[in-house]
């Protein structure tokens, strides 16, 4: 017989899109064998469902437990020295051209054993996880040769299963031109098509495909031959796109029927009206704008009227956004991109999940889905993106199951 339990006294967010948060008060929640059984306002509790054990939310917001779906938190080493040569007038593209940026923490990903790797990442991962975080995405591409990437993935699915959370990977070979391959772009891209992606299919490595779009790394042209080469291997794909200048990536993105175009700083209409016609969904990474101190913001008001899907996510990585709070980076979403608070909940929520292709399994409260659940300490939802530096998370709420 499976476990069953009914979590009530709860304001529950269920955010399914027909009400503000999908709001319900004084609801409750069953769950059998770790899936959402039912799910409303207690008093319409059906009674078959009387009488199983009960657990009080005195009166508590309840969320899905909250999605990263970006990130690139496995990595070796820091990028201190840069941020001090930033605040000195470099700017990021000039740090990138002179061997620093990316590449200087390929250096100290590729030193690095696989167990220091994981010893470096876990607290990362672990900060994220006291938010009230439940999935995270993690990408390779500070290895860019095949042993680098392979042992980045396994740490990334080794931290998964560490705390019994679940994480995404995407492949991103394309990140970066490494060393060896200097002035030989084209000659990269073969390589990470033909010599690194089959054999990182091939070990399940991998759950999506993703490359960096700019021109600092790779052009549009490049960018095709890796998803075409993830199509052909039943791989879904994603692009940063759009991060420092226009080059199209995004619509390049979309006609692969992408799962998320990210970043977008720099997208223009036509990339617009492409995400919207593919249900690609727009990530916004407001770490990123942040750290860099961009002026140019992603076009927000097209993509809400083009009916795009909007997602945040914290874009963890040790350059352009050393950021490990999901709940500061939906602070500023609402700050910086005047996102409203319920945008920045569904963004790491429903839309999160359908940034991953995991939008049937997680990412709201509804008959079916995973029971993953974050409760908080808070009187109404919009308080979880309004404060700054500060945790109300009370407990998660997960499981009776494996994450799969
Ligand atoms: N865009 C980013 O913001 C990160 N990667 C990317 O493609 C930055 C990665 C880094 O600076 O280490
Ligand atoms: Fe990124």
């Amino acid at each position: 017989m499976s476990f069953s339990i009914l979590y009530n006294n709860a304001q529950i967010a269920t955010m399914t899109s027909d009400k503000p948060y999908g709001l319900i008060e004084n609801g409750a929640v069953v769950i059998s064998a770790g899936l959402i059984q039912w799910v409303g306002p207690e008093k319409e509790l059906p009674v078959e469902f009387n009488g199983l054990p009960e657990k009080d939310l005195d009166g508590r917001l309840l969320t899905p437990a909250l999605i990263d779906c970006h990130t690139h938190l496995v990595y070796g080493g820091s990028r201190a020295t840069e941020f001090e040569l930033r605040l000195k007038g470099a700017s990021y593209e000039e740090i990138s051209r002179s061997g620093g940026g990316i590449l200087s923490t390929v250096t100290a990903t590729r030193t690095a054993t696989e167990e220091e790797l994981f010893s470096q990442s876990l607290p990362r991962f672990d900060a994220l996880l006291a938010e009230g975080v439940g999935t995270v995405e993690i990408k390779s591409g500070y290895g860019l040769d095949l042993e680098t990437e392979i042992k980045m993935l396994r740490v990334a699915r080794k931290l998964g299963s560490e705390r019994n959370v679940r994480v995404k990977t995407s492949f991103l070979g394309a990140h970066a031109i490494p060393p060896e391959f200097k002035g030989k772009a084209d000659a990269y891209i073969d390589f990470v098509c033909e010599d690194v992606l089959p054999l990182v299919h091939e070990e399940k490595l991998a759950d999506t495909v993703d490359g960096f779009c700019e021109n600092i790394a790779f052009s549009t042209k490049q960018i095709s031959r890796v998803f075409d080469k993830a199509s052909a291997l039943g791989l879904p794909v994603k692009l940063h796109a759009e991060q420092l200048s226009n080059l199209g990536g995004a619509a390049l993105a979309a006609n692969y029927g992408a799962l998320s175009a990210d970043h977008l700083e720099y997208l223009d209409e036509a990339g617009v009206q492409a995400m919207a016609k593919s249900g690609t969904v727009a990530v916004v990474l407001p770490g990123a704008f942040y750290t860099l101190r961009e002026t140019q913001f992603p076009p927000l008001n097209s993509l809400r009227k083009a009916g795009v899907p909007l997602a945040i996510a914290t874009d963890c990585n040790p350059g352009s956004s050393p950021l490990t709070s999901i709940l500061l980076c939906m602070n500023m979403a609402c700050t910086l991109f005047r996102m409203t608070p319920e945008e920045a909940l569904s963004g790491v929520t429903r839309v999160a999940a359908q940034a991953l292709g995991i939008g049937h399994e997680v990412g709201t409260i509804e008959i079916g889905k995973k029971a993953e659940f974050a409760v908080w300490n808070v009187d109404q939802p919009a308080e979880l993106a309004y404060r700054i530096g500060y945790n109300p998370l009370a407990e998660m709420l997960v499981g009776h199951g494996a994450l799969g």
